[in-house]
């Protein structure tokens, strides 16, 4: 049996990958326990679409299976279209968080034969063990849909795997160091990323998080801290140096953050760095000092906006006290702080649409410039508001005529041909001025990844001009 996994061709950075794609390194290496002799390929982002074909054309195999976002979906479509064409047989298959929220559309616009809704790991084993049958008895496969004879068929939806631990560990076999440019901001080298939670308790209006919301219900499993040690410890046998834990947050429960500091601790690895993404709350001086102990850097908090009104609206579940409470703390115990920031949300109130101001987004800014001066925040990232697929700003941004129902998220989309009270103008003085306010950060921080110069090109280009109109990184498969 032969599979081959593969990643799209990346939407915005080309062939610039960070590193590599977790789910389907999790999705090889579970099929790998469950079905005896599963050979499995699997090609990174860089691969382009000529490569695709190669490997398919010497493997043939069973099964070729593609993750993408809402970013790459039309790359896929492509990209699954043309081989079909050149090979009719191939068996497709569908997943992450792109297929999850909209497997119909994604089903026929590229003509694969099978999407997996949600968690893969279970799901996919079932497919693949049963792929030659394909078709038959597929109905009773939960977590999937196809088309048989022209019938759209959604099956029940997969159950959560109860205990992640149970789960082996992604493969990191089947990848080339080599192929990824690091993470853009790192103390050590190589680098690599970790998933220690899955899901996230809440449901903030922009983000796009569907894989672990059963029937739109947030879900949240965390692994235990020994085995999050343990995986650790195997990448620093496999001579990675930093981890960023990149799942969700880390803080969810404040006594399961401590004890995952303190077995990373354990582990007595002073070269050993990690960074991690957190909310704001709950934060305590203890975990932030137990981050230190377990040689976090780096914390990377979701801030979004420095506006109690717009915090409320787009459901953040934080206020402008706790990040600077936050902010405070952990940089005191003398890890960074990075800020993830958003401008111009939206969100709808009784139905209205609600728009984050140009005076509040100025707020933002100023209220990390201070941050900043005082040293309690280090780097800053600034983003704008963008509809995603699986998110409920997408819906919202459907019913208010923001978006089409054939439309993707891109650079290209602008969010200030939406806003009804500030001008491009406007909005891009604020973006240069969010972006430079985000160079000084880096510049001051050091610590960034030159191998990243297609991203750095990027925003310097952003912080001297703006947005550009028609800015377009979107490569076709090959
Ligand atoms: C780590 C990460 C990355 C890493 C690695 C990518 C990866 N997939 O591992 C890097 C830095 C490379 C990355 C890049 C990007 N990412 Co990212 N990333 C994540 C993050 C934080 C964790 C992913 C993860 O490891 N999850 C753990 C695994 C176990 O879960 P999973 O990924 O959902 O995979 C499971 C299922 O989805 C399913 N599945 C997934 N793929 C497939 C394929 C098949 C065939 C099958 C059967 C099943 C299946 O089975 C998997 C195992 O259970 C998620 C947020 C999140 N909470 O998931 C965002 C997230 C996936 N990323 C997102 C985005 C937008 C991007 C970028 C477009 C960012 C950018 N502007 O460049 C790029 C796109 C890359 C690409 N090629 O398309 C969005 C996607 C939203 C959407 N609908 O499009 C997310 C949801 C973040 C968010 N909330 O906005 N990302
Ligand atoms: S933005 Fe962060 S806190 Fe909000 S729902 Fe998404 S993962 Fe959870």
């Amino acid at each position: 049996m032969k599979v081959v996994l593969a990643d799209t061709h990346g939407p915005v950075l080309g062939r610039a990958q960070t590193s590599a794609n977790l789910s389907l390194l999790y999705l090889a290496s579970y099929i790998q326990q469950q079905i005896p002799g599963v050979q499995v390929t699997y090609l990174p982002q860089k691969r382009k679409a000529s490569e695709h074909f190669e490997i398919v054309e010497r493997l043939r195999p069973d099964v070729y299976g593609i993750s993408f976002t809402s970013f790459g979906a039309p790359t896929t479509y492509r990209l699954i279209r043309a081989l079909k064409k050149r090979f009719p047989w191939l068996r497709v298959v569908l997943g992450g968080h792109h297929a999850t929220p909209c497997p119909r559309e994604a089903l026929e616009k590229s003509g694969a034969e099978i999407a997996v809704i949600g968690e893969g790991e279970l799901t996919f084993a079932e497919v693949v063990k049963r792929i030659a049958d394909f078709p038959r008895g597929f109905a009773e496969i939960d977590g999937i849909a196809f088309f048989d004879e022209g019938r759209f068929i959604k099956t029940a939806p997969r159950e959560l795997v109860p205990d992640i631990d149970s789960l082996p560990f992604p493969n990191r076999d089947l990848i080339e160091t080599g192929d990824y440019t690091g993470l853009a901001y790192s103390r050590a080298r190589p680098n690599t990323e970790m998933c220690v939670v899955r899901g996230c308790p809440l449901r903030c209006v922009f983000c796009p998080n569907p894989i672990f919301r059963v029937d739109g219900a947030p879900s949240y499993r965390a692994r235990s801290p020994k085995s999050v040690a343990l995986e650790a410890q195997d990448l620093y046998d496999r001579g990675y140096r930093e981890i960023y834990m990149h799942s969700d947050e880390l803080n969810v429960r404040l006594d399961w953050s401590i004890e995952v500091c303190r077995e990373l601790a354990a582990l007595g690895k002073p070269d050993l760095f990690f960074q991690t993404n957190m909310r704001v709350q709950p934060l305590s001086a203890e975990l932030a000092r137990a981050l230190r102990d377990a040689n976090f850097w780096m914390v990377r908090f979701g801030i979004e906006s420095a506006n109690d009104r717009v915090l409320r609206g787009i459901k953040k579940a934080s206020s402008l006290e706790a990040i600077e409470r936050a902010c405070g703390l952990v940089s005191e115990a003398g890890i960074k702080v990075f800020g993830f920031f958003m401008m111009f949300q939206i969100w709808e109130e009784d139905g209205e649409l609600q728009f984050e101001t140009a005076d509040e987004v100025r707020r933002s800014i100023e209220f990390a410039r201070r941050l900043f001066k005082e040293g309690k925040m280090h780097y800053s990232t600034w983003g704008f508001t963008l509809p995603v697929q699986g998110a409920e700003l997408h819906d919202i941004a459907l019913r208010h005529g923001i978006v089409t129902p054939d439309y993707y998220p891109s650079d290209t989309w602008n969010i200030f041909e939406h806003l009804p009270h500030v001008s491009k103008r406007e909005f891009n003085q604020l973006y240069k001025r969010a972006r430079r306010l985000q160079a000084q950060m880096a510049l001051k921080g050091g610590a960034f990844e030159l191998r990243n110069w297609m991203a750095i090109a990027r925003k310097a280009r952003a912080m001297l001009f703006g947005k550009p109109d028609n800015q377009t990184e979107f490569l076709p498969p090959d």
